[in-house]
């Protein structure tokens, strides 16, 4: 019976870890690996697979989404080989629908771009309740710095919302850099109760094979 009771809790404990492993990226081409930028070299497009650009061409500036290859300007992709700058031929932005409805959680990548000044690398975001802007007052180094964003979002009930990215500040095509862009569900509550709840039922059982081993 207890040795039942037993692998009853190990076969709970590891459902809960099987749930808990690696939550599937909500995002679509988050990495910008799937994009026409040939090596050492960087290209503006109006769109590429899971996002869409700013479309509209503004004083005769087009919008869109500038994808860079790495090797331009030495620069290193924080995760595959491409990435993308949004102050484009002008202050830019770019769109993915998200479909999920709760807390989710936003990571991005981003770094102000190299040999540039503070004032045109401001990035805004916004995905659900969650919105905000980095790199605002930051000058590029004389290399790229890699920085972390996380964020929880709440896309409340209707099943989808819209994640978002602009370049802010100073328009003068150069601004910062943005890579490795996910979005993954937040564990259900109940998830991670149970998981705690068997847990404690396994140390208990080991506590009490202990006194029963020692009388
Ligand atoms: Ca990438
Ligand atoms: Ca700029």
């Amino acid at each position: 019976m207890k040795s039942a009771l037993f692998a009853a809790v190990l076969a709970l404990l590891s459902c809960a870890q099987a749930g808990a492993a690696g939550p599937a990226n909500l995002v679509s081409n988050g990495s910008f690996e799937d994009a026409p930028a040939s090596p050492g070299h960087w290209v503006i497009v109006e769109a590429i697979p899971g996002w869409q650009g700013d479309p509209e061409v503004v004083g005769g500036l087009a919008g869109g989404i500038e994808i860079q290859n790495q090797g331009f300007e030495n620069i290193r992709a924080q995760d595959g080989v491409n990435l993308v700058e949004l102050d484009t031929y002008r202050n830019s932005w770019m769109t993915q629908t998200i479909q999920a409805t709760g807390w989710v959680r936003l990571s991005f990548w981003y770094a102000a771009r190299a040999g540039w000044g503070a004032g045109t690398q401001d990035l805004g975001f916004g995905l659900g309740t969650l919105s905000g802007s980095v790199l605002q007052g930051v000058a590029g180094g004389t290399s790229v710095q890699w920085q972390h964003y996380v964020g929880l979002a709440d896309l409340g009930s209707s099943g989808s919302a819209v994640l978002r990215f602009a370049a802010q500040g100073q328009s003068d095509m150069a601004g910062g850099l943005l890579d490795n862009v996910s979005v993954t569900a937040v564990p259900e509550p109940q998830a991670a109760a149970l998981w705690l709840a068997g847990l404690g039922l396994l140390g208990a059982l080991r506590r009490r094979r202990r006194r029963i081993t020692r009388s």
